[in-house]
Order: structure tokens, then C-alpha cells, then sequence
């Protein structure tokens, strides 16, 4: 591969999301999300008990982490706006702090060349929002969605070149359905998890879908719009026909939920076969308005599994495994493929955290069979946590990270292959994170950084995975064959 040289557009940078390193939880106006309340109020949602309230605290340090990046020779930043710091309420009046804050990290980025791709919206749901009507299980916040995305993106989209409206849907309403200690949250539709689900999935496409449909053709913008999706690769556990059937079943369900209503207009048919009356029905109208809505498909692409059958229907594909509430629907387990055993993983709610670099090729070339019509694919993160990395306190053991330069490494050669000699339209790929954040259910104690940040400094420090990936693109990238020596 060593030859081998990126195709010229190619976009490469570091991504990120609003709560995961903002901090600044309550200042300048900001009104609360339901990760507010999670983190502070419900029992058991974050697993060391650590809030997104200071993290990285990137808020107020945004400017030397831009310069940081741009001395690094990063050209390409993927921030998420945090929704509640604009709408406090999720809708009515504004608030111009939060605003005046965006419009100078825009620019900002912009003085330092870097390239902004912007997510609308990342998990962050306003709590008044939940609070009045449920958030994403009401169609009400359809219209909500589409007026902060028309603002943010009216105001932006000179200087933005790709949007992404919504962060793996299949996952943005899991925080209240149910929380990792396996106890569902009391007040959310707690007896019909899976239903809940699927109407919060149905809305989100929904809302994404109204705001492509409105940039495409009302408003005419002059970047590219999609959604993240997440999905791992599967592989059939055997040649059992069974195990093939639950293969097929994970793609349907990780993928085809909402990559086959914006490529073939509907929900797959074994999606409809298995869920009845659990999966909302799509209008034609809906229909017409999701075909085609997508300008790429972006893949968050971190793991590979494999597929096997499993006895128990519906309520086993529901059970207690990586993704809560998600009923991969005849099985899938957490058995690396092609992957290096990791030992433990970096917290037991990471467990589908293993570094398979042969499933990204591989699940590249079957995106292209899922969707044959997909123009391009970009890869929207991928990264890696060490085991017990939170736990290590020798700066040299932490700095060396060679596990994870070594995903990035393999990673990338993968991507690299899949474009040259599987001949798939990779136009892109984002590593995550640009620094050490809040991840979610585990809190601070998992590290997705390729910067080291110290939570009481709030010193930044990058880590050999910075190097790793720096060098390999100086080394692939069109046009350069120069290396960096660390
Ligand atoms: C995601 C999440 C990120 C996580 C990352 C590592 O999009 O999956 O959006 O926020 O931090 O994936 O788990």
C-alpha cells in the first residue's frame, strides 16, 4: 500500500460532539438536555458518575484548540452544535450568547483553514422538549428540529460544506428507554421499549428528511447533506443457514432501518415482517419526501461482529447486550472478527469495542451491495478506547498508545484498499476524537482521545495515535509523499 495515494478530494479530519467535550454545562444561556438531567439526576446512567458539566471544557478554549490543530497540519473539524445552547427551550426565543459563540467558532475555524462538517444535532435533545411531549416519540418534534436546522444552517451553510443532520439515529432516544444498570427508565413507555424505539426512529428520519428536502430545494444550499448512521460489519457465525439469516437480520435492522427508506423510499420488508404493528408505517408522501435525501452515506464505522441464530424471537433480540433496547433480531455476539483479542474492554459497556480492520473493507464493499445507488460513502468516525487507559497514571504508558495507533494504522490502510482495489467511492474519513471526552454511559473513565486531556489542567497533550495518523496521511495523501518523524 505504501505507494498508493488518496483519491485528490479526499477529506480527512477529527470529530467531535457538543456534550462530549463543551463543558460550559450552564453557562452563557444555555438551556438544559435530557444529558443534563441524565447525568446529574437519573441513578446509574453514567457509570462512574462523571457529567459532560466541565470535560474538555472546549467552549471557552476552542481557539488554542484550533490553532493546536492547524499546527498539527489538521485541515478538517467535525463539531456538533449543541441545540438547547441556541434554543434553550428547543424552540421559541433564542439565545444570542449561543449564538454569537457558533458564529465565532465558525470563524475560527475558518482563520485557522480548517474545514468545518457540522452535526445539527448529536444526542444533546433540549430537556423542555422531552419534558412537554416526549422529544423524538412525538411528531411534534419534527418541526422543531426543522426550525433550529433552517436557522443553524441558513447562518452557516456559506462556510460549511457538508452537514450532517442527525448522529445515528438508531440511538439518539436509547438514553430514556433504558439505562446501562438494565432497569428501564420509570416514565418513558417503559412497557413497550422496542415500540418506543422504532417511533422515536421514525420521527428522527422525519425530521432529517424535511430538512434535506427543505436545503435541497427551497433553500438551494451549496454543501452536501446526510445523517451518521451507525452499524458494525456481520459476518455469518457458520454456514448454518440460520446463521446467514441473522446476519442478513443485523444488516436490515443496524442498516436498512433508515438506509433503505432514503435509497428504496420504505423500510425493508423483514424489518415490516418481523416488528407487525412495533414499526410505523410510512405515508407516501413521507415516502417521496425521504427517497433521495441523503447526498452520501456517512457510516460510523467502529467494530465487526458476528451473526448467529438464537432461539427466543423478538423478546431475545431484545435482551441485555451492547446496544440497549436493540433487538438485533437473531442474534449477533461480541466475537471479534478478524480482530485481536483485547482482553477486557475498556469498560464492560464498551463491549463492542474490538479493532477489526479486515470488517471495514469488508463492510465498505457490502454497503455498496446493500445500496447500489449510494453515490459516495464517508467514513464518519471510527477510533478506539484502550483498555484501562482512565486507570494509568504514567503519562510516557498513556502518551505510547500503540494499540490505538495501531487501529488507526490498520484502519486506514483498509479504507485505503477498499478504495483501490474494491473500486468503492470512499470520499472521506473522520477519527474520533479530536481530545479525550465524556463517552456517554461510561463517562469520563473511557478515553476515545488522540489528545490526552488532563480533566484538572484541562491540558491537552496528543497521544503517538496523533502522530500515527498524521504520518500516514502526510504519506497518502494526493500529491504529498513527505513523512513527519515524531
Ligand atoms: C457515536 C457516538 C460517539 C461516541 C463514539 C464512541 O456516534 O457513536 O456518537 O458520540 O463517543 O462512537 O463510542
Amino acid at each position: 500500500l505504501a505507494n498508493l495515494k488518496l483519491p485528490p478530494n479526499f477529506k480527512w479530519g477529527l470529530a467531535s460532539s457538543a456534550y462530549q467535550i463543551e463543558g460550559a454545562a450552564k453557562d452563557e444561556g444555555k438551556g438544559p438536555s435530557i444529558w443534563d438531567l441524565l447525568s446529574h439526576r437519573v441513578p446509574n446512567s453514567v457509570s462512574d458518575n462523571t457529567t459532560g458539566d466541565v470535560v474538555g471544557s472546549h467552549y471557552w478554549l476552542y481557539k488554542q484548540d484550533y490553532a493546536r490543530l492547524k499546527n498539527l497540519g489538521i485541515k478538517a473539524f467535525s463539531p456538533s452544535i449543541s441545540w438547547p445552547r441556541i434554543f434553550p427551550f428547543g424552540k421559541g426565543p433564542i439565545n444570542e450568547a449561543g449564538v454569537a459563540h457558533y458564529d465565532d467558532v465558525i470563524s475560527e475555524l475558518h482563520k485557522n483553514s480548517i474545514m468545518p462538517a457540522v452535526t445539527l444535532f448529536h444526542w444533546d435533545t433540549p430537556l423542555a422538549l422531552y419534558n412537554e411531549y416526549g422529544a423524538w416519540s412525538s411528531p411534534q418534534i419534527v418541526d422543531d428540529f426543522f426550525n433550529y436546522a433552517k436557522f443553524i444552517i441558513s447562518r452557516y451553510d456559506e462556510y460549511v460544506d457538508e452537514w450532517f443532520t442527525i448522529n445515528e439515529p438508531q440511538y439518539c432516544n436509547w438514553q430514556f428507554s433504558y439505562y446501562p444498570s438494565g432497569e428501564y427508565y420509570p416514565t418513558y413507555n417503559s412497557t413497550e421499549p422496542v415500540k418506543s424505539r422504532f417511533l422515536c426512529g421514525h420521527y428522527t428520519l422525519l425530521a432529517h428528511a424535511k430538512v434535506a428536502k427543505w436545503y435541497h430545494e427551497e433553500f438551494k444550499g451549496k454543501g452536501r447533506i446526510t445523517f451518521k448512521n451507525s452499524g458494525n460489519y456481520y459476518e455469518a457465525n457458520s454456514t448454518k443457514p440460520g446463521d446467514e439469516v441473522a446476519r442478513q437480520r443485523n444488516f436490515d435492522f443496524a442498516i436498512g432501518w433508515f438506509g433503505g427508506p432514503w435509497t428504496d423510499g420504505d423500510y425493508p420488508t423483514s424489518l415490516k415482517d418481523t416488528l407487525g404493528d412495533l414499526l410505523p408505517t410510512l405515508t407516501t408522501e413521507e415516502k417521496i419526501m425521504i427517497k433521495g435525501s441523503c447526498d452520501f452515506y456517512a457510516i460510523d464505522g467502529y467494530s465487526s461482529f458476528m451473526a448467529f441464530e438464537v432461539d427466543g424471537g423478538l423478546e431475545a433480540c431484545v435482551s441485555n447486550r451492547s446496544a440497549p433496547g436493540f433487538p438485533d433480531c437473531a442474534g449477533s455476539v461480541s466475537t471479534a472478527s478478524n480482530g485481536f483479542p483485547l482482553g477486557p474492554a475498556a469498560d464492560p459497556a464498551m463491549n463492542w469495542l474490538y479493532s477489526t480492520p479486515d470488517g471495514i473493507r469488508k463492510f465498505l464493499k457490502h454497503l455498496t451491495v446493500l445500496f447500489p445507488s449510494i453515490p459516495d460513502i464517508v467514513v464518519t468516525e471510527f477510533g478506539f478506547a484502550e483498555p484501562f487507559e482512565s486507570q494509568i497514571s504514567n503519562m510516557n504508558q498513556i502518551l505510547w498508545d500503540l494499540r490505538r495507533a495501531d487501529y488507526f494504522q490498520n484502519y486506514l490502510d483498509s479504507i485505503l484498499a477498499s478504495i483501490h482495489y474494491d473500486k468503492v467511492n470512499v470520499t472521506g474519513a473522520w477519527g474520533w476524537a479530536i481530545f479525550d471526552n465524556f463517552e456517554w454511559a461510561s463517562g469520563t473513565s473511557v478515553r476515545f482521545g488522540l489528545q490526552y486531556v488532563n480533566y484538572t489542567s484541562l491540558e491537552r497533550t496528543p497521544k503517538a495515535s496523533m502522530f500515527q495518523i498524521l504520518n500516514w496521511f502526510r504519506e497518502h495523501e494526493a500529491g504529498g509523499n513527505e513523512t513527519i518523524r515524531r
